[in-house]
């Protein structure tokens, strides 16, 4: 018997909606519809467009039912990490959610900190530090002391709002909240002292529910809290089986590189080389490194395609392929690449900083920005084996990037392991398998794998490394460049 599934995905770039249908043992999806997303520079804040969102989704309920009428049996919703919207007692959302990128946060490690030690909130939270958590966009807004943080009465996480707009019902999910960095991994529960110690609300929380949980339902479709951030949805549909050890990169505005485990590994050596432990589906623990990923390629190409120069994906990769290679050395996540604008510029301002040449062509700052992202990622993959404590020997990577074989292929060559790729459908895909669960269809995350497994076979692509030591001299080249 065929079962529907509606998966609602949100990236900060674009949404869509997304039915999985299973049958015999395998997973087929078909979208509903797909439309952009992003911020609007509202008077000096970046603001997000969650009504917009809202009819989006809404439509393609609309278009889910009509297709598969009874035969629908659940939606849930995951987004990107962090943000989240105020709400009043009246339920009334208070202001548009600010977007992570806006410049708000800035300064707010320096206010944190001078109230609670970095190790502190490491030791209570175990999650990176990235100025863009919840944690300081509350400092910000506790500092500012405004009518709306004053006001507010409830505090909801993107994929929480919209399922909270769908059923009237109120919950934080577990993997999302634990993206705020006010999160206790240990007691499961909210950091209550550092939000005491840093004199920020503690009343604005909704209860916590686990990934599998239903919410509610949306005019009688019931609404499952699923992994409601996107990368613990992504982290779910890494086709493995129970036991492999491997590295799980999701790929794509952000590279999340890390691997799976059953405990939070929280010491200095993960705080000293900045690691996250969030909170997975099924009680697993995602321990990774939050990196920019294609970003800052996505920011090159519009900024270019701005000034008519229209370049596809594939023109960008073939002139990044045509110039020489490690000529420049950039660190994809550092700072002044975080928000949006003359990413150009900004490659060519970061060599000269850093006492290099100035890139001058499109395909050397194509080029920089590439095997930058490998570099990162190889130097990254280094601490993953060390602080977990294992040989990880196979990276899968799994979203919308792996379709990019040229930063499959540069991955394997500077991580000198080899690359598994698929599902490109991670987010969503990962996002079914957690309703199934909930509906009580499939019984363990193990099954959900080997649906995926079944059904993406012909997603699965893999690359061997190749000119292994030339990437390790230029990994040394890199380190010194943009580390030294
Ligand atoms: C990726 C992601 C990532 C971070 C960022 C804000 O979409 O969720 O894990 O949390 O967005």
């Amino acid at each position: 018997m065929k079962k529907h599934y509606l998966a609602v995905d949100l990236g900060a770039s674009s949404g869509r909606t997304i039915v999985g249908t299973l049958e015999d043992g395998k997973l087929t999806l078909k979208e509903m519809n797909r439309f952009w997303n992003g911020p609007t520079e509202v008077r000096g804040t970046l603001l997000w467009d969650f009504v917009h969102l809202f009819r989006n989704i809404k439509e393609g309920i609309a278009l889910a039912k009509k297709e598969f009428g009874d035969g629908l049996v659940s939606m849930g919703i995951d987004t990107w990490g962090v943000d989240f919207g105020l709400f009043d007692a009246d339920g009334n959302l208070l202001r548009n959610p600010v977007n992570y990128r806006d410049s708000r946060t800035a300064g707010m490690f320096e206010k944190v900190f001078e109230r609670v030690p970095r190790e502190e909130v490491f030791a209570q939270t175990g999650i990176q530090f990235m100025e863009l958590n919840t944690l300081y966009q509350l400092m910000a807004l506790s500092l500012e002391d405004s009518f709306q943080y004053r006001s507010a009465t409830k505090l909801l996480f993107s994929p929480d709002l919209l399922s909270y707009w769908l059923t009237g019902n109120m919950v934080a999910e577990r993997s999302i909240a634990s993206t705020s960095q006010f999160y206790n991994p240990a007691t499961k529960d909210w950091a209550y002292d550092l939000l005491e110690k840093l004199n920020i609300r503690t009343d604005l929380f909704a209860d916590l529910v686990d990934p599998g949980t239903v919410i509610g339902d949306a005019d009688g479709l019931p609404v499952v809290a699923v992994g409601g951030h996107d990368t613990a949805s992504a982290f779910a549909a890494v086709p493995v089986k129970k036991g492999e050890h491997c590295a799980f990169l999701s790929s794509g505005t952000w590279s999340l590189l890390g691997t799976e485990l059953t405990e939070p590994v929280i010491n200095d050596a993960s705080l000293a080389a900045n690691f996250t432990n969030e909170v997975g589906v099924c009680d697993t623990v995602r321990f990774l490194k939050n990196l920019s990923g294609l970003w800052m390629i996505q920011e090159l190409r519009r900024g270019w395609n701005e000034q008519d120069f229209d370049y596809s994906w594939a023109a960008m990769e073939h002139m990044a392929l045509e110039t020489e290679p490690f000529e420049f050395f950039i660190d994809p996540s550092d700072e002044v690449f975080l928000a949006p604008g003359d990413m150009a510029g900004r490659i060519q301002d970061y060599c000269e900083r850093t006492g290099q040449a100035r890139p001058q062509t499109h395909a050397q700052i194509i080029r920089a920005a590439y095997e930058g992202l490998a570099l990162l990622y190889a130097s990254v993959y280094e601490s993953l084996e060390q602080l977990a404590g294992r040989t990880l020997d196979t990276l899968r990577i799994v979203g919308g990037g792996c379709k990019d074989t040229l930063l499959d292929q540069l991955a394997a060559n500077a991580t000198g392991r080899k690359v598994v790729t698929g599902p490109t459908e991670a987010t969503a895909t990962g996002n079914l398998i957690m309703q199934m669960l909930a509906m009580g269809d499939i019984q363990s995350l193990e099954e959900g794998r080997e649906i995926i497994r079944n059904s993406f076979a012909e997603e699965t692509r893999e690359f061997e490394p190749q000119d292994s030591d030339a990437w390790q001299t230029a990994l040394t080249k890199w380190r010194d460049a943009c580390r030294g």
